[in-house]
Formats: C-alpha cells, sequence, structure tokens
C-alpha cells in the first residue's frame, strides 16, 4: 500500500503564522546546595574522580608530546593529541547517565568522552561482565599487561585495562583497542558504549543517525549520543544527520511499537572555537547552536542550551534529554558550553585568543569549582576528595608507563600483514539476527514477484531473440536478489530517495513497496551524506543495509561518508567492526553533465571498498546475491543503459534459485584466440558489437572478458586470455583518464610483458563533460573506435580505413591539451 498524504490546496493556502518557541538557556537554577543534594555523595565523588582522571590523562599526554617527559616517563610520541583539557565536566555530566546500551560517537577531541563514558560504563557492569569482556577483548591481550600485580577490585581493574587501552591506542601500539589502527583521534571501545570517534570535523553527525536508526528498526535498547563540535554545525553532513533524524515518518508512518522518532541527542560541545575560527561573531551567524534546533522540526529538536562547565546543569539536561528520547519524542539538540584552555593541539600557540579570555576561563575551572562547592557544602571531606584524585592519577601514570614500553606494548610487527588482512571481513553472514524477517505479505502474492515469473530467463525462447518486454531484465536480476535477502536477514533495510512508492529510482525496487513494512525500505530526505552515512552507523551497530544514490554522480555528495567512513572503519577497528554495506549507484547517459557519469575510478582508488558493476542479469543477481551476504562494504554499480538488458550470454539462463558470484572473478562472456578485450562496465556490448565485426570484416577471433569487478579482481583469467592472444584492448565508459582500465593496462604491461605483441591499450570515454544525449556518440567509446584503435595501435586491420584518430600522436595532443 502506498502512503496516502493528501496535500489540499485549501489548508495549503490558508492564513497562518510559523511559531517558535522560547529556548532555555541555562535554566538549571538549582542552587549549589540543591544541586548537590539531588545525588548521593558516592556518585559526587566518583564524578569528581572522573573529571580529576581526565585532566590527568590530557595533561600527561600534552607533556609527554611537547615536553617528552611527564612524570619521569619519557616518551616521543609523534601522533597527534587534540586535548580537551577545560572540558571535563561536560564529557563526565555526558556520561553520568548513559548505561552501557546507550552509545556515544565524537569527534578528533573524544579523549575526555571515551574516558568519561569508560568509566560510567565500569561503575555500572557487573565484576562478572567486566571480566568477561576484558578476558575476551582480543583475546586477553589489554588484560594481560594490566592485571600484573593487581590486587584490587575487578572495577580498578577494568580502570586500567581501559586507561592502558586508550593510551595504548594513542601510541599505536598492539595493546590499543584497536591494535593502535585507529589512534588518537578514532579511539574507540564498543563494548562500554564507545562507538567510532572521527577525524573528519562533523564526521560522526552524519553516522550516529544510523546508529540510532539500528535501535529503533530492531528494538534494541538504549540511545546515541553524538557529540561534536560548535564548529561542525557548520557542515553539511551535521545538518542533514539532523534532517534524517527528524523525518516525520517515523512517527506518522512507522509502526508505533518501534518506538517512535529516533533516539538520538546530537551534543553540542561548544568550546567556542573551531581551530582558531570562532563559530560566533565570526564564522557563523547563528550565536546558539541551540538556535538550530528551531530549524529542523516543530519541537525544536527540544533544542536547549546547557552550562557544560559544571557536571550537575549537563546531568540534569541528559536525563531530561534521555527520557524524551525514551518516549519516542527524538531527536534532540543539546549546546553543552565549555571551554577548552588546552590548545587545538599541542603546537597551538593560542595566537587566536587573548591570554586574559583563557585565564578567566582558568578562574572558573569546573574542577576546583567543583571541589570547592562540595568542600564547602559539605557534602565530601577535602581528605575523601584527595585521596580519591590521588588514586585515579596513579592509575593513570602507571598505565601511561606500561604504555610506552615496548616490551610490554609492543607495535604491531612492522613486517606483518596486519593491516593488509584487516581491510576486508570478507565473512559470509546468512542473517546477523534471529528473529523472523518483517514482511507483508506472502511474497507468491507479490506483484512484481508474479510478474517475474512469467518473464523469459535465458537469452533466445523457442529459436528466436526474446522480446524485450518478456525478457528476465537485469531490473528483474537486482529485485530477485534484494528480496531474497530481506526475507533471510531481518535486520536487513533499504533506503535512499525514492525508494518506497516510486519503487525505486529506476524501477529496480518496485514491488518491495508491498511486501516490506515501511521500517525495512524507506524515502529518506535528499542528503546524499545522510544516506551513506546512516548506513554506515546502522552496519557499525550490527545491521545489513543497503542505500541507494539515485546517480553516481552524486557521490561527491556523499564523498566524506564513501571515501572516510564507508571505506575505513572495518580496518581502523583492527577488524573488529564489519561493515555489511551495499551502495547501490546507478550511472546514467542521456541526461548531461551531471548525470551520466561513471565513478568507478573514484571508489576504485579508495581503500576499503569492493567495487563492482555488473551489467548483464546473470552476474547482476549472483553478484547482488554475494554482496548482501558478505560483510564488506561494497560499491555497487548498475548502468541506466541496461536495466532493460535480458541475458544473453548464459544459454541455461538466470536460475530462479540461489547463486552466489564470487566478487572478484571476470567473466568470459566470448571466447577467442587472435585478441582480448576487457571491460567494464556497459562497454561489455559495444565490445561483443567489435568482436562480432572483427570476426565478419578481418576473420579474427576475439575473446571477450567482463571485469564485473574493479576491487578486489583476480588478474589470472584475464593474464591467461592475454597470454594466449598477446594482445589487449581495455574499454569501459567511464572517461580514460586514470579509469580502472588504465590501471589494468599498468599491471598486464607488467604481468605478460613477454608474450605481448603490442602494448595494452585502454580506451574510455574522451575526458569531456558527457554532451546531450544527442551528441553521446562522439563521447561514449563507440564500435568503431575499438576498431581504430586496434588498427592504430594493436593489430593493423587489413583494409580498414580509421574514422576516428587513435594514433600516438593524437594521444600527445590530447594529454597536452589536457582532454
Ligand atoms: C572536514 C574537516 N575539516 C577541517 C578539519 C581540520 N580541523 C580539525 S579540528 C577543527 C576544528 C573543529 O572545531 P569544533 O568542531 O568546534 O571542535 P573542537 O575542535 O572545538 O572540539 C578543524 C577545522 C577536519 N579535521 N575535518
Ligand atoms: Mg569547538
Amino acid at each position: 500500500m502506498p502512503k496516502s498524504i493528501v496535500i489540499e490546496p485549501k489548508r495549503v493556502f490558508a492564513r497562518e503564522t510559523i511559531r517558535f518557541s522560547d529556548i532555555p538557556v541555562n535554566a538549571y537554577q538549582k542552587t549549589v546546595q540543591e544541586a548537590l543534594a539531588s545525588h548521593a555523595p558516592q556518585d559526587l565523588l566518583s564524578i569528581w574522580r572522573d573529571m580529576c582522571g581526565i585532566r590527568e590523562f590530557e595533561s600527561a599526554l600534552n607533556d609527554i608530546k611537547t615536553k617528552g617527559t611527564y612524570k619521569g616517563i619519557t616518551y616521543n610520541h609523534a601522533g597527534p593529541a587534540h586535548l580537551s583539557v577545560g572540558q571535563e565536566a561536560a564529557a563526565v555530566g555526558m556520561a553520568f547517565t548513559l548505561a552501557p546500551d546507550d552509545h556515544i560517537f565524537g569527534s578528533h577531541r573524544s579523549h575526555g568522552e571515551i574516558l568519561a563514558k569508560g568509566f560510567s560504563a565500569i561503575r555500572q557492569l557487573s565484576d562478572e561482565r567486566l571480566l568477561a569482556i576484558m578476558q575476551s577483548y582480543r583475546d586477553g591481550a589489554l588484560l594481560r599487561p594490566v592485571e600484573k600485580g593487581h590486587t584490587g577490585s575487578v572495577q580498578s581493574l577494568a580502570v586500567r585495562f581501559f586507561i592502558y587501552g586508550a593510551y595504548s591506542e594513542i601510541f599505536a601500539r598492539e595493546t590499543g583497542f584497536n591494535r593502535g589502527l585507529g589512534g588518537s583521534m578514532h579511539a574507540f571501545f564498543a563494548p562500554f558504549g564507545i562507538y567510532p570517534n572521527n577525524a573528519i570535523v562533523g564526521g560522526s553527525g552524519s553516522i550516529a543517525p544510523g546508529a540510532a536508526l539500528y535501535k529503533r528498526v530492531n528494538r534494541k535498547p538504549g540511545i546515541v549520543v553524538a557529540n561534536i563540535g560548535d564548529a561542525s554545525f557548520g557542515c553539511g553532513p551535521v545538518w542533514e544527520g539532523m534532517t534524517f533524524s527528524a523525518m516525520d515518518q517515523y512517527r506518522k508512518l512507522w509502526d508505533a511499537s518501534l518506538g517512535g522518532g529516533l533516539p538520538i541527542i546530537f551534543n553540542c560541545v561548544n568550546n567556542f572555537y573551531g581551530m582558531g575560527g570562532q563559530p560566533f561573531g565570526e564564522t557563523m551567524g547563528i550565536q546558539s547552536i541551540a538556535r538550530v534546533g528551531a530549524g529542523v522540526n516543530p519541537e525544536q529538536m527540544h533544542a536547549e542550551r546547557v552550562n557544560g562547565y559544571d557536571p550537575i546543569p549537563v546531568i540534569d539536561a541528559f536525563r531530561r534529554k534521555k527520557q524524551i528520547l525514551l518516549d519516542g519524542r527524538g531527536p534532540v539538540l543539546l549546546e553543552t558550553v565549555t571551554y577548552r584552555i588546552s590548545g587545538h593541539s599541542p603546537s597551538d600557540a593560542s595566537s587566536y585568543r587573548s591570554k586574559e579570555e583563557t585565564e578567566l576561563w582558568q578562574r572558573a575551572d569546573s574542577i576546583p569549582a567543583f571541589r570547592h562547592a562540595l568542600v564547602e557544602h559539605r557534602v565530601l571531606t577535602e581528605d575523601a576528595l584527595d585521596s580519591a584524585k590521588a588514586e585515579i592519577e596513579a592509575t593513570i601514570v602507571a598505565m601511561l608507563h606500561l604504555a610506552v614500553d615496548l616490551d610490554v606494548s609492543p607495535r604491531v610487527d612492522a613486517g606483518s600483514e596486519l593491516v593488509g588482512n584487516v581491510m576486508f571481513s570478507n565473512q559470509r553472514v546468512e542473517t546477523f539476527d534471529d528473529r523472523t524477517p518483517e514482511l507483508l505479505q506472502v511474497l507468491a502474492d507479490n506483484p512484481r514477484v508474479q510478474q517475474i515469473r512469467g518473464k523469459i530467463r535465458t537469452p533466445t525462447h523457442e529459436g528466436r531473440p526474446v522480446p524485450k518486454m518478456k525478457a528476465y531484465n537485469v531490473r528483474d536480476a537486482i529485485f530477485e536478489a534484494v528480496l531474497h535477502r530481506f526475507t533471510i536477514d531481518p535486520t536487513m533495510i533499504a533506503f535512499g530517495e525514492e525508494n518506497r512508492d516510486w519503487g525505486g529510482a529506476f524501477a529496480v525496487y518496485r514491488g518491495l513497496t508491498e511486501a516490506l513494512p515501511y521500517h525495512r525500505l524507506f524515502n529518506s530526505p535528499i542528503s546524499e551524506a545522510a544516506i551513506v552515512g546512516a548506513a554506515v552507523g546502522y552496519a557499525l551497530e550490527g545491521g545489513r543495509a543497503i542505500a541507494e544514490l539515485m546517480y553516481a554522480d552524486f557521490m561527491g555528495r556523499a564523498g566524506d561518508e564513501i571515501f572516510n567512513q564507508l571505506a575505513k572503519w572495518q580496518s581502523m577497528s583492527a577488524g573488529q567492526l564489519r561493515m555489511p554495506v551495499v551502495l547501490r549507484v546507478s550511472v546514467g547517459s542521456k541526461y548531461g553533465a551531471q548525470h551520466s557519469q561513471d565513478f568507478t575510478a573514484l571508489v576504485h582508488h579508495i581503500p576499503g571498498l569492493k567495487v563492482v558493476f555488473p551489467v548483464t542479469p546473470y552476474d547482476a543477481k549472483g553478484m547482488m546475491n554475494s554482496a548482501l551476504a558478505g560483510t564488506d562494504p561494497v560499491v555497487f554499480f548498475e548502468s541506466q543503459k541496461v536495466y532493460d538488458v535480458g541475458e544473453l550470454f548464459v544459454d541455461e539462463g538466470v536460475p530462479e534459485g540461489y547463486y552466489e558470484i564470487d566478487l572478484s572473478e571476470p567473466s568470459i562472456k566470448r571466447a577467442g584466440t587472435d585478441l582480448t578485450i576487457a571491460t567494464l562496465g556497459p562497454a561489455l556490448y559495444t565490445a561483443v558489437s567489435a568482436a562480432e565485426e572483427l570476426h565478419k570484416r578481418f576473420g579474427l577471433s576475439a575473446e571477450v572478458i567482463d571485469l564485473r569487478t574493479a576491487n578486489p579482481l583476480n588478474y589470472e583469467p584475464i593474464v591467461q586470455s592475454v597470454r594466449k592472444t598477446g594482445k589487449v584492448l581495455l574499454v569501459c565508459d567511464a572517461v580514460e583518464r586514470g579509469s580502472v582500465m588504465q590501471t589494468v593496462a599498468a599491471n598486464l604491461t607488467q604481468l605478460c610483458f613477454d608474450d605481448l605483441d603490442a602494448p595494452p591499450v585502454a580506451i574510455g570515454s574522451r575526458n569531456w563533460i558527457t554532451p546531450a544525449a544527442e551528441l553521446e556518440t562522439l563521447f561514449f567509446p563507440q564500435v568503431v573506435w575499438l576498431l581504430d584503435a586496434i588498427h592504430e595501435r594493436i593489430l593493423p586491420l587489413d583494409g580498414h580505413q580509421p574514422r576516428t584518430n587513435h594514433t600516438l600522436e593524437e594521444l600527445i595532443r590530447r594529454e597536452k591539451s589536457g582532454v
């Protein structure tokens, strides 16, 4: 059933006023006495201890970084250290109310948040659970060094473990949370609800909504907090993430039992600075980040600005905001005001602010201020505070000692293939949960399933080619594979622009609307960054997602999410996280310069992505099946030129049942002996036509190989073919400069050097904009180009009169002029 949200002109044009409500600023007005009385003294002591711990952790790091020594420990730390001295109250207040099931995502300046959340989780988890985590996490690699000589409680052991893991991670040690592959800006520890921290400013803004989405769709407990800086509110993806989180459909169209609005708090850690730029008064006009909420939804994201220089108002705010999320009324925007006393990094000379200003904030420093309040109001004695402080500081120094010691905390073996081995998880997971997948109908009743049943899946029928209308095509193949996985894996969701009702941008999903509830298939805002980012967050939490970008051309809008997020979290977690995301991108034609680009080369260049481009129904179904059973991010290119094409190469036809195709395997589409033509994308069909002409006109037998994939790619069958033929032409529809085929040509030159009669030649589209549909034959490789290129550069064709210029002089001319 399509949704029916009727738009009535009469209502739309009725006179009205859009009203905003007041946004509270520093609403917490309890007296210090009242504030302290609302917490147990033991909790207040923990808060104090945590703040002191963070301060010590960061101060030690600052000294190590700037002086190479701290309390007798010497070490030269090469990596970054973005410190949060001054921001401790904000971090501890944020973490205080969060349960281990509540997940935080953060920024490059997250050490304080990580520690605060870790300490908070340690206090809440049972000894058994803590031991189980420490013993199982990386098979006890972080536990062994810290349990030696330890005689205290399990909780104190966990504190040692946690601080040690954090320092080790920062110092790129094998004993770090993520074997040092994350490092200072990306450190995280999922068992305590600490999810990836992001060196891309605002990076968590588009990912954390996916984590909240996971919690809703899969009915998991807990909320999600995205801790992002004030300056990150200038980032498009942050706005997209908020818009995505505030979609009406969660509360208006989704099943109420799922819990309503996304359970996410965008927590702006407002320290008034980017690095040196000031969002208020200089680089933005917002004046207060809380104001942003008013632009996002009628609830104004329940936005509020709180004093983050005191942990108590922050705790109060988080408690209230968490309840809003649990009531299904999210998302929430919180502006937690604090100040970064430390520089942006230890090399920062603070040239952008006055000494007087820093001193003002130092005088108001939350740590001595909190101590003063506790002592003055006789909540805790100076002795109790001092000994808690001394204890945590001693632990931190001891853990720093262990972490810098190369014997205790070695680096990963330099000669090992560790990084290479964790770029992909290469697993096969049938389903990420054993719940019964939610479907709206028996598949036999689905109109699309019924329609496909009547189609012909073989290249010919009763001796004749199959008419287009009757052919089982690429569109059907992708649909079948997607529908199959929806019936197996209850966590699987698909979303993107026009995915529901419309049937997916090019009708690939037609029929899915009838089969799936809203939360498994939904329309997103036109927010490519949030679409990919949410899929990343969803996968990091343990679900499978298919995100769709309507045209490959729009990948730029999701550049960070594709290049820095989707591609990197598996390896930055040292293989502990998986990324089961299929990103469908459709390559257009006929729509000109901004709707017709094949960007395989861009993504193929980025380590950490699988990149495939099937163009036949058999390949599309088998490869989508593999992608959807895997655990790696797959950028799944589809060509609008071939959505309607039936199977032409597999005589037995496309199986109705399930099968998989190895995502690294090229496919020989036509056997031959004189010349190899390898293709990627719809150029396969151009190559097949060229092969036919070569045969008809010149009696040559060309072997046509469809790579089907750009990465990973098994070169063996290609090398075998080229060794046999001694000649190879490589063709794709992407612009020729820097194309995947140029990489393949360069590799084949080395792999087959002794067997080649001519250098490998790569043909692509011209290095131009894609012109109008009427002019496309000037742009995309044509059959005649292939023949001309073979004639000029590989094998003179008897009597052939070239019509296009593929000479080497022309190559030089084009390169020189940059086109
Ligand atoms: C996309 C991006 N642009 C620029 C940078 C460089 N950079 C690192 S931190 C920073 C300032 C961030 O300010 P804010 O978001 O307020 O966080 P804060 O550093 O104050 O915690 C900049 C510009 C980056 N890491 N990522
Ligand atoms: Mg800032």
